[in-house]
This record gives C-alpha cells, sequence and structure tokens, in this order.
C-alpha cells in the first residue's frame, strides 16, 4: 500500500508511535515559528525550561499581530522577544515585515519539512508541500528546546480537482465551497490534501489560500504536493535550492476523497458568523455595505494584491464604503510601490495599512455599529472585528473590490472588468526586516527587556483523583477561543498578563463567568461540539486555569484547545450520551470520582449531586497526557522529566 504526502513527511519525522490513525505519534519538528500575541508566553516558557539555545533548523519570531501601540505594553513585548530571539538563537522578523505565514511561506519554509507555529494559520506552509501545525505555545517551546511535538495520527482526505477556475473565481472560493461540504467541524482529526488536475492551475500563493483556511474545516492541517509550480515559486524567491518534489503514491489510500470541479464554481461569500455559513455571492446581490478589508495571511500575497490594484486602477471606491488594504509583507509592498500598483490602490480612495494583521484580529478598523463589513480573511465569529454587533461577510479579493465600487455586495463578473495577472519571474529579496541571532558564543551577553506588563505564569494544578465543583458556565455548539479568550486592539495586549486577560474570559457569552468562577475556587465548564475551535491561542486555556477551572466537559472538541487544555493539567472530558449535556444546568454541584482509573479505562463517572443524576463521560488520554494531568500540564511534565534526566 503505499503513502499520501502526509504519510511520508510523519514516516520521515516519526520519533514515537505507529502510524495507525487515532493512536498517539510524536514528530521530530524542522522549523518553528511564533508571533507576537502567543509568542510572548511562549517565549517565557521556553525561558523556564533552562535551554539555552533552540534545537531546530530554522526558528524565527514574527511581530505581526500587536502592532498598534496605544501604550508601552506592545513595544515593551516586541522588545522582550527581540532580546529572547537574539539571545536563544531565533530569527526576528521585525514588526512591518509582514504576516507571519506570508512571510515564512516566500523566505523560510521548505518542502517535505516539519513547522508547528503557535498560530492556527501555520498550515498555510502546506501550500509548498511542508507539514505544518498550529500549536499551543507550550508546544513550540517543547519544540524549540528539540523536544517532539505530539499529535493523534490523522485520517487522510483528499481533494480531487479538475477542470480551471472562470474568471473572477478563486482560490477563496475553492476554500469556501470546501467549508460549504464539510463545515468548519468536517475536517477534525484528518488531514487534508490536495491533489488532481487542477492544482496544475494554482500558484502557490492561491494554493496557500487553501491550505490556510484549512484550519477552518477543523483539520490537522492541509497540504499539496511540491511540483514545478512550487519550483518555480522558491526559485523566484531566490531559494531554488529549497525545492524537493514531492507527492503521493499512485497506490495511496485516503479515508474519504472529494471532487470539486473548478469550472463549476461560481463567486462565494460566507455570511455572519461563520466561515462555512456559505452561499453564492450573487444571492446577496444588493445587499449594502460599510466596510471592505482585503488582506490577512489568506489573501493578501502579491498575486492577490496585483489583482486588487487593477480592478481599483482608474476608478473610485463608493463613498459610502471604507476600504482597507494591508499587504501581507514587506516584499508585497515593495514590489506594489515598485511596479506603479500601489499608486492606482491609493488613488482609488483605500486607506493602507501597514504589514499585519491588523483588522483581522480587531486591531484597528473595526466595522461601525451594526455594520456590514466585507473581509477576505479566514474568521467572521461574532465580536472578532471589534464591533459586536457587526455583520462579517468573507469572500475573494475580487468579490471585495466589487463591493467597494459599488457599495453593495456584487458577483465581481458584473463589473465587466478584464484582469489578467501574472507571477513576477523574481520576487524583490530584502530580508534586512529579519534579524539574525547572536552567535553562540556572545549569547550570554544579551540582556533581556522584560516590561513591567509581563505577569508571572498562572499555578497549575495536578489534577486530582475526584473532583468537586460547580458547573459555573454551559455554552452550546461551536464555542470558538475567540468565546474563550476574546482578543481585539483593547485586550490583545495583556497577552503576557494572565490576572488582566481573566476579566475578559467568555465576555462575550457571559460578562459575569470571571467573577463566578473566582468566586467558586474551583470549577467545571460544560459545551457543546467542536469546543474550542479557530484560535491556537493557549490563553483560551490558561485564563480558564486561572480563574480555577478544573475541567471542561463537552460534546467534543477542537484538537488544538484539547492539546493545550491538556497543557495547562485542565481535565477535558466528552459526554458518552450527548444528550446528557441537556440534563446539566448552570449551577449545579457536581462531582468526579475514581479519575485515576477512569483515565485508564477511559470511562469516568460524573454525578450530578443536585439532580442526583449519574452519567458517563469519556477519555482517551496517551500514558504521556495522563502523566501530564497528573503533574499539572506540561510544563510541570517537562520539569519532573528533567530532574529524572529522562528529556
Ligand atoms: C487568530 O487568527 O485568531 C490568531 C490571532 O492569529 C490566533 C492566535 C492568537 O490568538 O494569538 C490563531 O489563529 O491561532
Ligand atoms: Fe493574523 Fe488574522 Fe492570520 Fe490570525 S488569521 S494570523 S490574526 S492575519
Amino acid at each position: 500500500m503505499g503513502f499520501t504526502i502526509a504519510q511520508k513527511i510523519i514516516k520521515e519525522h516519526l520519533i514515537f508511535g505507529e502510524m495507525r490513525t487515532g493512536e498517539e505519534i510524536a514528530l521530530k519538528i524542522d522549523q518553528t515559528l511564533t508571533q507576537d500575541a502567543t509568542g510572548t508566553m511562549a517565549y517565557l516558557e521556553f525561558e523556564s525550561m533552562g535551554i539555552e539555545r533552540v534545537r531546530t533548523e530554522k526558528s524565527v519570531a514574527y511581530i505581526d499581530h500587536n502592532t498598534l501601540q496605544c501604550g508601552f505594553e506592545n513595544a515593551d513585548d516586541h522588545n522582550f522577544i527581540s532580546s529572547i530571539a537574539k539571545k536563544h538563537g531565533i530569527y526576528f522578523s521585525r514588526a512591518g515585515n509582514g504576516i507571519c505565514h506570508q512571510v515564512h511561506l516566500e523566505r523560510f519554509g521548505k518542502p517535505g519539512k516539519t513547522l508547528i507555529g503557535s498560530d492556527s494559520h501555520t498550515p498555510t506552509g502546506g501550500g509548498i508541500g511542508m507539514l505544518a501545525f498550529g500549536a499551543g505555545g507550550l508546544d513550540v517551546a517543547v519544540a524549540m528546546g528539540g523536544g517532539e511535538y505530539y499529535i493523534t495520527m490523522p485520517k487522510m482526505y483528499k481533494v480531487n480537482l479538475t477542470g480551471k477556475l472562470r474568471p473572477f473565481v478563486t482560490a477563496k472560493d475553492i476554500s469556501l465551497e470546501i467549508l460549504r461540504i464539510l463545515s468548519v467541524k468536517g475536517g477534525v482529526g484528518a488531514i487534508i490534501e490536495w491533489g488532481g488536475e487542477g492544482i496544475k492551475t494554482l500558484s502557490v500563493p492561491e494554493r496557500a489560500t487553501i491550505t490556510n483556511m484549512g484550519t477552518e474545516l477543523g483539520a490537522t492541517t492541509s497540504i499539496f504536493p511540491s511540483d514545478e509550480i512550487t519550483k518555480a515559486f522558491l526559485e523566484a524567491q531566490g531559494r531554488g535550492e529549497d525545492y524537493v518534489p514531492l507527492s503521493s503514491d499512485p497506490d495511496a489510500v485516503y479515508d474519504k476523497v472529494i471532487d470539486i470541479d473548478l469550472g463549476a464554481l461560481n463567486p462565494l461569500i460566507a455570511c455572519p458568523h461563520s466561515p462555512d455559513n456559505v452561499v453564492e455571492v450573487a444571492s446577496l446581490k444588493g445587499t449594502k455595505v460599510n466596510q471592505v478589508c482585503i488582506g490577512s495571511c489568506t489573501n493578501s500575497s502579491l498575486f492577490d494584491m496585483l489583482k486588487v490594484a487593477s480592478m481599483l486602477k482608474g476608478k473610485t471606491i463608493s463613498p459610502d464604503v471604507s476600504l482597507s488594504i494591508s499587504p501581507g509583507s514587506k516584499q508585497v509592498l515593495s514590489m506594489l510601490a515598485d511596479c506603479g500598483a500601489l499608486s492606482d490602490i491609493v488613488s482609488s480612495g483605500a486607506r493602507i495599512l501597514e504589514c499585519a494583521c491588523g483588522p483581522c484580529i480587531g486591531m484597528g478598523f473595526s466595522p461601525n455599529s451594526g455594520g456590514v463589513s466585507l473581509r477576505t480573511f479566514n474568521r467572521n465569529f461574532e465580536g472578532r472585528s471589534g464591533t459586536r454587533d457587526a455583520q462579517v461577510y468573507l469572500c475573494s479579493p475580487e468579490t471585495a473590490v466589487a463591493a467597494a465600487l459599488t457599495g453593495e455586495i456584487t458577483d465581481p463578473r458584473a463589473l465587466g472588468l478584464d484582469i489578467d495577472v501574472k507571477m513576477p519571474d523574481k520576487f524583490k529579496i530584502d530580508d534586512s526586516a529579519v534579524i539574525p541571532p547572536a552567535d553562540e558564543k556572545d549569547s550570554a551577553t544579551v540582556e533581556i527587556l522584560r516590561g513591567p506588563n509581563i505577569k508571572k505564569f498562572p499555578d497549575t494544578h495536578s489534577v486530582t483523583d475526584s473532583i468537586s465543583a460547580p458547573l459555573v458556565l454551559k455554552v452550546g455548539d461551536n464555542i470558538t477561543t475567540d468565546h474563550i479568550m476574546p482578543a481585539g486592539a483593547k485586550i490583545l495586549p495583556y497577552r503576557s498578563n494572565i490576572p488582566y486577560l481573566s476579566q475578559f474570559c467568555f465576555e462575550v457569552c457571559d460578562k459575569e463567568f470571571p467573577e463566578r468562577a473566582k468566586k467558586a475556587g474551583q470549577s467545571i465548564i460544560v459545551g457543546g461540539s467542536n469546543y474550542g475551535q479557530g484560535s491556537s491561542r493557549e490563553h483560551a486555556a490558561l485564563v480558564p486555569l486561572y480563574l480555577g477551572v478544573r475541567c471542561v466537559i463537552a460534546k467534543s472538541f477542537a484538537r488544538i484547545h484539547v492539546a493545550n487544555l491538556i497543557n495547562a493539567g485542565i481535565l477535558p472530558l466528552v459526554f458518552e450520551n450527548a444528550d446528557d449535556y441537556n440534563k446539566l444546568n448552570e449551577g449545579d454541584n457536581l462531582e468526579l470520582s475514581g479519575i485515576f482509573d477512569g483515565m485508564d479505562s477511559g470511562k469516568i463517572i460524573l454525578s450530578n449531586k443536585t439532580t442526583g443524576e449519574k452519567y458517563t463521560l469519556l477519555c482517551s488520554f496517551s500514558e504521556r497526557q495522563k502523566d501530564m494531568l497528573k503533574c499539572g500540564g506540561l510544563l510541570g511534565y517537562t520539569k519532573l522529566k528533567g530532574e529524572k534526566n529522562e528529556l
């Protein structure tokens, strides 16, 4: 039996476990990346491990999320990360150099290598045939220290593309189509390989749009083959030597195969408030639009920006629309400037934002009250834009420009325009905004710059054999990490200050939650299916930990979040019978007993002291995860292993 692309890379990097679906495996990690919103905590964790020099082939620290500096906090964090990077052998990509995933694709990613990043869109690297995963900061810290990365061996899905996209139908529409087919839960536990004749018509930036948005399917990661198109991209980036060909075997076996005829696709759009709420753009014709944002790690490549410039050239945007453009990297922005396309964009009335995440994470450019915002981004969760009642839609750059020009949702084909944009043969190479680390011999002299906003890691608690605690919060299906630990310009600067952040925990669902949880001392949360979907932010586990949450019971969990809960020493359990969810109420006094035996047998009994009922909860922890939970999480576990010389 042959191998899929992912299985080939896994096989080469396998340190522990068997490549059997559902079993825990450990992988050697070649590269890591961090961004600043998760990076500060990740580097504090790395420091606490006492390792002098990163042991990866390449580790890069990016500043791209917290770039609005409305006080000292973000600037202090940037200095902290830059000094840590210098000392410990990490490359530092300065603010302004671009969004981590875009820059990593351009300058560092390599086909066939493994990458983990403290950001859920790290699978963008799959666009050049990397096996790239989003992970919690602690997992990235361990990998920087040379430790392995644990995942559950995923199922293998294949998407076969046939035909060719018609004009004004784009890679973003392919991403939205697969979300329409599979939903935000449809990729959980799977790696999605893209193949078929149709991929030969897709450039690397288009492929990267698709692997980027695979995250919204809940997929472990997504990957394209490394082929002549990959080679041309790497050569154009002056990195031809990084190319290796990579494809699946003809007799590779997949758990699911989905066929998409590119020629049959129409422009699509995801409606509020979920990326899988997808309809055809034409069906919303005439909907008034207040704001349009073009950029984010999904759609900010030179290719995207040139198309946008070509559509805007010689035109003025609607007086009713505010348009922002955030190019993905310094390379993109400077090439737009050199070829004159930037002038076409500026002349149209667009507002140019810096090369960073910006509006995607509510860092500025929040819409007006109840405003309709069309964004080329990957997430439209409620409140994420910074405006609680905004109506955010996700679409392609072409559909976004059509709305900016007309003031309403418009199928871009209705404009009767003609665009023909080609990828350049050579990109402009200037890595001056990437600061290399100090030589190993000089690292002892590098001083770490720590601002007053950096507070200590929350106290951890070993899981005990029984837990008695009230149910302090019951939430529904598809709760995102943006619900659990919101982001946005006002809160993001406090990512290294867990006590401050804790006031905002679950703010979108229930403003009283933090106070209630603190009062309870220790507590339990109940959730529906796909609990914790979305970002990789470990703060969605660390903040509940700080507030006393000891256990989360749900119908099912999202992959990165469940790993973050275990890393934080919080017990994640699943209802055996999903209907039992309906029998629990906020305020019920709950008791879990025989937890240690239950972790072995896979079943733990939950007693509801308020109603007298009992329910069965399931778990399937590996030995490592059980040990971790008993040590109060990954930090305690790593320290213990260090003391026993078992690292
Ligand atoms: C996001 O898109 O939600 C983020 C902000 O990039 C997060 C990381 C974070 O919360 O810092 C992600 O996707 O992991
Ligand atoms: Fe940044 Fe948005 Fe991409 Fe997250 S999804 S990395 S906030 S651009």
